[in-house]
């Protein structure tokens, strides 16, 4: 059985168990906490990941996988949550690379960093640019999302997964989804399809 290395807290190991679920596929799950430095132990980095984050799939052969998004295209091989037309394809992919690059970096941090007890100086000096950007990743989204129902093609894809993960916990990072109304529908779509389990599914006690 696949077993999956994660942070209950983590929106990108969340994306996983999001497709897992929606695929009704059965798994381990292994919690780790990042707060306490659960994975920079050396039996985490010499046995899990030597790049010390989850999420980290193992498969039944031991084999690991990182990277939220590669873990995803992996495990969604041959299903309708890749479109088998080329074109339609590699704009899903488009959506998950600025998913990394432009959306992520900004909006998971901020949320991130109201778990922290304090922010560094270097935090300090990144909240307004961070918040700025993260602001336009969401206007990006609104703009597509006025036109159609899903990030590309007709139906959800892994885009959707990948970028449901961490927009619709934004109002954690205090974003306020309230001036995306186009954004805030998808995410009721998204929550609304058959075998959705929430980000909260597997928090600690
Ligand atoms: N690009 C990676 C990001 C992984 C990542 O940032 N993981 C975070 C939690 S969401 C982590 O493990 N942080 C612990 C650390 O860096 O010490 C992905 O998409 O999987």
């Amino acid at each position: 059985m696949l077993t999956l290395h994660d942070d209950p807290i983590s929106g990108n190991g969340f994306k996983i168990r999001l497709l897992l679920a929606f695929m009704g596929t059965p798994y381990h799950y292994n919690a780790y906490d990042i707060l306490k430095g659960e994975t920079h132990t050396p039996e985490f980095l010499s046995t899990i990941n030597p790049g010390g984050r989850i999420p980290v799939l193992e498969l039944d052969d031991g084999r690991r996988l990182v990277e939220s998004n590669a873990v995803l295209t992996y495990l969604a091989e041959g299903t309708s949550w890749i479109p088998s037309d080329p074109f339609t394809k590699a704009q899903m992919m488009s959506w998950l690379f600025w998913e990394q690059y432009s959306h992520e970096p900004n909006i998971a941090t901020l949320r991130f960093w109201k778990h922290l007890p304090e922010l560094s100086d270097v935090q300090k000096a990144q909240l307004l640019s961070k918040r700025s950007a993260g602001e336009a990743a969401l206007a990006l989204m609104e703009m597509q999302l006025s036109h159609t129902d899903w990030l590309v093609g007709n139906g959800p894809t892994l885009a959707d997964i990948a970028l449901y993960a961490y927009t619709h916990v934004a109002e954690e990072g205090d974003y306020d989804l309230s001036s995306y109304p186009a954004v805030q529908a998808w995410i009721s779509r998204i929550a609304a399809l058959p075998n959705y389990v929430s980000i909260t599914d597997k928090d600690r006690d």
